[in-house]
């Protein structure tokens, strides 16, 4: 019966993939999350700790862990690297300032062995505010075409539907 229930989860797809939201403080995690809930904006108030929540696309299932940004909690970040298998790097697309230091702790991130088969998807938030920077500016400056060593994706994410459409073709893919 085990068995017979093993295989039939195997086939319809229903192991959980593990997924976590990065990103700075105030980039938009928790906004995107539940918008990939809901698929509405919601009011948010500053993560501590974690959210977690699973999300569902075409029978592929995700268990989604969204992380707090802020300078105290990033060192925690790590204890939720294990068995993950796509980050999402979400990055305030008007926060010329900080994406130095988005870039330090993307690289760093990416270095850890518990990482080392998770396919990352960059998220540029915040293209509705005037004055934002690109997708393009945003890759170039977190030098995303040096990743060779991970699947890697970027867009604007106010095209959550095909943000999810690559989650799954990753997750099926392996
Ligand atoms: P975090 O979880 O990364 O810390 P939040 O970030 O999801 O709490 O979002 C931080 C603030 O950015 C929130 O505003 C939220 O509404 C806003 N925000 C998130 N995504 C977008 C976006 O795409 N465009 C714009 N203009 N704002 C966004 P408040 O005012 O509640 O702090």
């Amino acid at each position: 019966m085990g068995l017979l229930l093993t295989k039939l989860m195997t086939v319809f797809g229903d192991r959980e993939h593990k997924v976590i939201i990065v990103g700075l403080d105030n980039a938009g995690k928790t906004t995107i999350l539940y918008q990939l809930l809901t698929k509405e904006a919601v009011h948010t108030s500053p993560t501590i700790g974690s959210n977690v929540e699973e999300i569902s696309v075409r029978n592929t299932r995700f268990l989604v862990w969204d992380i707090g940004g802020q300078e105290s909690l990033r060192a925690s970040w790590i204890s939720y690297y294990c068995n993950t298998e796509i980050v999402i790097l979400v990055v305030d697309s008007t926060d010329r300032e900080r994406l130095t230091l988005t870039k330090a702790e993307l690289h760093r991130m990416l270095a850890h062995e518990d990482l080392q088969n998770a396919a990352i998807l960059v998220l540029a938030n915040k293209q509705d505010v005037k004055g934002s920077m690109s997708v393009a500016e945003i890759s170039q400056n977190l030098t995303l075409s040096s990743i060779t060593a991970h699947p890697w994706h970027v867009q604007a994410c106010c095209l959550l539907p095909a943000s999810l459409d690559w989650m799954r073709s990753r997750v099926i893919a392996n």
